[in-house]
């Protein structure tokens, strides 16, 4: 039977249940996330002690010794509330597919794509955050967006050669200058109070990434000139887009899709893995968040949509604007049997197209059908899967999310493709800064699986008996 907001409100004062305040509290329009998580993480930290309680001795699977060299795939091991992704169907944030989030998660005026600030929203709580929340969110971000003096300067004087991604990770580590965390941990707070400090640090932290990843772009490329203050009457990419000194409404449309769908992929790959790793030390979330960044930078994950154009536009040189199939064919096998990967394609965990991919597949389909790009990375859509397929280990030919971010951000004239993992990472934020402020809320301890020497798998393997068949020679 569904309640009226005062009908709980009445049983609520009248029995003086704190779960029930806690609903009604979120059903009201000037509830804030602070006040909404509190509620959450006591009933959360309530189910899961009850849940490892009944059920903690349960058995989720084996290790192999392929998994352990295999880069861990296939173990369970990590807890994940804010997505799950799922090898055929891809993401589900909280429960949502992308297209789900298209519909349900507000946007702004005049817009239709989703605000990545409801994502985030969703991502703590659970919960389809209503258009007043989310303003409320934009509004606090605004608030909070001011960069202080000592990350201006440095960003400044970073070589113009230093790629972008290392001066994002450097300035992120240098705003841990003002974290509460931190202070608060060396004034010795009680541990229940961790997520709070953490919250607070994740919240600043979002808020300015725009203006650090802007100021990185106006440095390398605008000659240092354009807005570089946060409006307050803006949402957060509508910001974001304005210090990069965009100003066509459309770039900034596909902003908000673009840090919607890049924030969470579930918590195994590398930049959610290592924030969460170095989160369980107790290092302040600038600190985990920067290291987790300089995993994105990595040519195999988030730097693979700058690798993408490069390799589109080698394969334009050497064929032309308008490479015929067996051109594209030809020069996909030289870069196979050059030991390279094609990048954009494949994936650890997915066995499908990336759901991401389709998504802006079809925003360049509504927007930019006739985009020469568009176009040429269309046609290789249809040539590498069959190449991938024929080289038979690749377990996924599909493409990923990184095989079409490149184009979209081309065709609003933003070229400069060493950029293009400064925005994958100002999205990433969200999700994995999410996860971050619930590690602390449910006191998950440091992180510290076992390894083994190839030596003692040998004995453990063998029992012992024919280790010495696989000795060193
Ligand atoms: N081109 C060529 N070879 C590929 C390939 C690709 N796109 N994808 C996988 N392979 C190869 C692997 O290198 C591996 O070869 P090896 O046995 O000789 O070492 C073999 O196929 C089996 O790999 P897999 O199990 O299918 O993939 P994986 O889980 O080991 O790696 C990934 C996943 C994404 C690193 C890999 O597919 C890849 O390198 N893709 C290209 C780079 C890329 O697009 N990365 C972005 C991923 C999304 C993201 O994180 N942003």
């Amino acid at each position: 039977m569904p309640f009226s907001l005062r009908s709980v409100r009445r049983l609520a004062v009248a029995q003086n249940v704190q779960v029930l305040k806690c609903a009604v509290r979120a059903m009201a329009s000037d509830v804030t996330l602070l006040e909404v998580m509190e509620c959450k993480i006591s009933e959360e930290q309530e189910r899961i002690k009850k849940f490892r309680k009944e059920h903690g001795e349960f058995k989720m699977g084996e290790v192999t010794i392929n998994m352990m060299y295999g880069g861990m795939r296939g173990i369970n091991a990590l807890i994940t509330e804010t997505s799950v992704l799922d090898p055929e169907e891809g993401i589900r944030f909280r429960g949502l597919s992308i297209p789900e989030c298209q519909e349900q998660l507000p946007a702004a005026e005049n817009g239709c794509e989703p605000l990545p600030e409801g994502l985030f929203w969703l991502m703590m709580t659970g919960d389809v955050p209503t258009k007043g929340q989310v303003q409320q969110l934009s509004c606090e971000w605004a608030d909070r967006g001011k960069l202080p003096d000592h990350v201006t300067k440095m960003l400044k004087n970073m070589p113009k050669t230093l790629h972008p991604m290392s001066q994002f990770a450097a300035a992120i580590t240098a705003l841990n200058h003002d974290s509460k965390f931190a202070k608060a941990y060396s004034k010795g707070v009680h541990k229940t109070k961790y997520w709070l400090y953490c919250y607070e640090d994740c919240m600043d932290l979002i808020a300015k990434l725009p203006l650090v990843a802007a100021a990185i772009y106006r440095n390398l490329y605008r000659e240092g000139k354009g807005p570089d203050k946060v409006d307050s009457k803006l949402d957060w990419s509508a910001n974001l887009t304005k210090m990069l000194t965009y100003d066509d409404p459309q770039f900034t449309e596909l902003m908000r899709l673009y840090l919607t769908i890049h924030s969470d992929h579930e918590g195994g790959n590398v930049s959610a893995h290592t924030t969460h790793l170095v989160g369980s030390a107790l290092s302040d979330p600038y600190l985990s968040f920067a290291a987790g960044m300089l995993g994105l930078a990595g040519p195999l994950h988030g730097l693979a949509n700058q690798e993408v154009l490069i390799w589109v536009q080698k394969l334009q040189k050497e064929t032309g604007k308008e490479p015929s199939e067996k051109q594209l064919q030809d020069y996909i096998w030289k870069t196979l049997k050059s030991g390279q990967v094609v990048p954009g394609y494949g994936h650890a965990v997915l066995r499908k197209t990336d759901p991401r991919y389709t998504c802006q597949r079809e925003f360049a389909q509504k927007h930019l059908p006739d985009d020469p790009l568009f176009k040429l990375v269309s046609q290789l859509y249809k040539v590498v899967p069959p190449i991938l397929t024929e080289l038979g280990k690749v377990k996924n030919p599909w493409p990923n999310v990184d095989a079409h971010s490149g184009v979209l951000l081309q065709y609003y004239g933003m070229k400069e493709m060493n950029y293009y993992t400064v925005l994958f990472g100002v999205s990433r934020a969200l999700g994995v800064l999410a996860s971050l402020i619930w590690d602390r809320a449910l006191g998950l301890p440091i992180e510290r699986p076992k390894s083994f020497s190839t030596e003692a798998l040998i004995k453990k393997a063998t029992g012992g008996k024919k280790g010495k068949d696989i000795k060193k020679k």
